[in-house]
């Protein structure tokens, strides 16, 4: 059986590891320290070599997207860290920057280097407010200890780090949004390409990476490409946060191998809650399309997770018992992507609103002849047709929940889902 990983997590049960000395005992600071006697090439051909793939969803190789930054033309390049996490399930980024904030700016202190930015930025939720303060008091402690500001560490080289709180959109984890949320506009997808690799933040050349990613370097150049490559499969390597949630005995974040199943995670988990059984899950968040029992033994690797017809995503798995109405779940996640869709493109914006009035009849036994029909047929003309990944997302756990599910939108028909599923047995809604 594949065991816990514990590297991104292994300081979340000490007493204070949010502190920079309780960081720098436990080797924090040393990868910058190494990283800034290595030559910016070696160290994007070291994240190439380790496979690393953009922990915020899409599974990007992280090396590749650091190698499309033009040569440098004397102007300024960015480092933007995507810290938005908002995807109904996600529940990763929030705790790491909370219990290691130094981890996260180690990391974009090698990146920045990596790059040859000397400006970055990192995009957080407004709503967190106290993840946000931690964050500022680790960028400080890290100005005063000299890891960042002028001649880090006597190398000569210069890195300025901006916190920057969002107003709370989910639309701003879309990475051109956040960069126009970042220049002081209303947060709204950028048309791709150029993508920010050669034009993003002031339209100068920039990587955008999610917090899990930045915070897996300082590991991968303390520990070399080898030793990461040695976890996970041949093309999903590595070790990620796995974040449980919903029906399971101890839910919470389980740091494996990429691969792992969540037969093997639930084991760890405790299994489903006592007197239960699985129904159904996510693998990846809330945009990602759902899964049965069927699916337990799947390696939650990218390549595996797609072929068996989802994606790995942000490893959000939310996990449902025989309690839950289907209809009832993919309906409140459509209320939020409704809710979040930034109207920018009309697939969307108009799509979602529909979707959710379809789905609030389902679910409340008053569904109309022709309704399961119709939800299809508006989850197929917003897929591929809209603006940002934001659209298609919304319709995943649609269309795979009529497919898997149909007999419980029929029922909807007649019958509300709270008869069919009282909502005191669930316990979830
Ligand atoms: C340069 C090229 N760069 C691609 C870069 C691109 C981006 C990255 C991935 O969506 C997914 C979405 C959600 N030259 C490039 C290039 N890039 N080709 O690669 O790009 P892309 O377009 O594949 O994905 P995306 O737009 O970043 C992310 C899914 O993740 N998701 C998670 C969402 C979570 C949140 C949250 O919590 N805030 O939003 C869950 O499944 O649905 O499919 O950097 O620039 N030729």
């Amino acid at each position: 059986m594949t065991s816990l990983t514990p590297i991104l997590t292994r300081s979340w049960g000490d007493e204070t590891p949010w502190k920079l000395e309780s960081y720098e005992k436990a080797g924090g600071y040393e990868g910058l320290k190494k990283a800034l006697g290595q030559s910016q090439a070696d160290l994007v051909q070291l994240v190439k070599d380790s496979g690393l793939r953009g922990r915020g969803g899409a599974g990007f190789p992280t090396g590749m997207k650091w190698g499309f930054l033009p040569a440098p033309d004397g102007g300024p390049r960015y480092l933007v860290v995507n810290a938005d996490e908002s995807e109904p399930g996600t529940c990763k980024d929030i705790p790491l920057m909370m219990a290691d904030p130094h981890l996260l700016v180690e990391g974009v202190a090698i990146t920045s280097y990596a790059i040859g930015s000397h400006h970055a930025f990192i995009y957080i939720r407004g709503e967190v407010v106290h993840v946000y303060r931690r964050l500022l008091k680790a960028v400080a402690d890290a100005y005063a200890a000299g890891h960042l500001g002028k001649n880090i560490h006597g190398s000569g080289f210069d890195l300025d780090v901006t916190v920057h709180a969002g107003a709370g959109a989910y639309i701003c984890g879309e990475e051109t949004a956040l960069l126009d949320s970042l220049e002081g506009r209303r947060g709204q997808p950028r048309l791709k390409p150029p993508f920010p690799a050669v034009a993003g933040l002031y339209a100068r050349p920039t990587v955008v990476n999610n917090v899990e990613s930045i915070a897996s370097v300082p590991a991968i150049v303390r520990g070399g490409a080898d030793w990461f490559t040695s976890m996970g499969t041949e093309r999903s390597t590595g070790h990620g946060i796995f974040s449980l949630s919903g029906h399971v005995t101890r839910p919470g974040q389980y740091e494996a191998p990429l691969g792992i199943t969540l037969r093997e995670l639930l084991e760890m988990a405790g299994g489903i809650r006592e007197g239960h059984e699985l129904k159904f899950w996510t693998p990846g968040g809330s945009s990602t399309p759902i899964f049965t029992a069927e699916h337990l033994d799947v390696p939650l690797d990218y390549e595996s997770v797609g072929a068996a017809g989802s994606m790995l995503g942000t490893r959000a798995l939310q996990i449902f018992d025989e309690t839950t109405s289907v209809v009832r779940a993919v309906s409140r996640w459509t209320d939020f992507y409704a809710h979040e869709s930034c109207g920018k493109c009309t697939p969307c914006r108009e799509g979602t609103y529909w979707l959710k009035q379809i789905l609030h009849r389902l679910e409340h036994g008053k569904g109309e002849a022709g309704d399961i029909e119709k939800l299809v047929d508006i989850c197929d003309n917003i897929l591929g047709r809209a603006f940002c990944a934001l659209g298609d997302g919304a319709t995943s756990s649609i269309t795979s929940a009529v497919q898997l599910f149909r007999e419980e939108f029929e029922a909807g028909m007649t019958q509300p889902a709270s008869e069919l599923f009282p909502p005191e047995r669930s316990a979830l809604f």
